[in-house]
């Protein structure tokens, strides 16, 4: 089975309305040469979406969210909903990124409530796995991921695009990455339980790979078995740099 491959840029917090500018010139790269063989996402801060959104619209460029509430309204001060954020335009919403699960305590329960009200908002939620370097180290890194991938990924998936992204946290804005083989080995696990779940429906779902993904190794990382494209952080904030990532697939 040939997945196409998706790239996707997570700004995190960073980008004010001046930013906007290398979007520009990611939509004129991008539109400048041939057309890009992987699907192109920008997730900016939610205060940027709307503009991503429009900006992005002639260039193919699909706007995302970073993050979503469970409920689809209500009382709770400062957190956007799924809804909105398909009404300003995004297509995907970022779940359970690790700087969720640490800077918010979110649980695989929480982000895979996230997942689906995601998916009941018509968005396709890019939901992330990966362990700390401690886990690495003690060997447990198949079962935490395993366990994440258990946990986090609600039963619609059956029904409905989703996106997994694997990031392992040490290699978050490190510039440290797994070796080909220890992202080959990992993502073939994941690809296993999606299978055993969902089964066929589980070898189309894509699995990106994610954590200091950058211009000089996202070749080599992009070509591994399994890994069906990228979630780019830093490296998503030039237009440049994330080009190159973009057409490295
Ligand atoms: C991992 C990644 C994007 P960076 O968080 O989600 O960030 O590429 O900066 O390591």
């Amino acid at each position: 089975t040939t997945i196409s491959p998706l790239i996707a840029g997570n700004w995190k917090m960073n980008g004010l309305t001046h930013s906007l500018g290398e979007l520009t010139e990611l939509a004129r790269l991008l539109t400048a040469g041939e057309a890009p063989r992987a699907l192109v996402v920008v997730c900016p801060p939610a205060t940027l979406l709307a503009a991503v959104a429009a900006q992005g619209a002639s260039s193919g460029i699909i706007a995302g969210g970073q993050d979503c509430h469970v409920n689809a309204s209500g009382a709770h001060t400062g957190d956007i909903a799924a809804g909105m954020l398909a009404d300003a335009g995004a297509q995907y919403v970022i779940v359970g990124h690790s700087e969720r699960r640490t800077d918010h305590a979110e649980t695989d329960d929480e982000v895979r409530a996230k997942a689906e009200a995601a998916i009941g908002a018509g968005l396709k939620p890019i939901i992330c796995v990966g362990e700390t370097e401690q886990q690495r180290d003690a060997g447990d890194a198949e079962a935490v991921v395993i366990a994440q991938i258990d946990g986090a990924i609600p039963d619609a998936a059956e029904q409905h695009e989703i996106i997994v992204a694997y990031e392992p946290i040490w290699a978050i804005g490190t510039g440290r990455t797994p070796s080909l083989e220890e992202i080959a080995q990992i993502h073939r696990v994941i690809r296993d339980r999606l299978v055993e779940r969902f089964g066929e429906r589980g070898q189309i779902i894509r699995i990106l790979y994610g954590g200091s993904l950058k211009p000089h190794n996202a070749r080599e990382i992009l070509a591994v078995e399994n890994v069906n494209g990228g979630l780019v952080g830093g490296a998503s904030l030039l237009a440049k740099d994330f080009y190159t990532i973009i057409s490295a697939v």
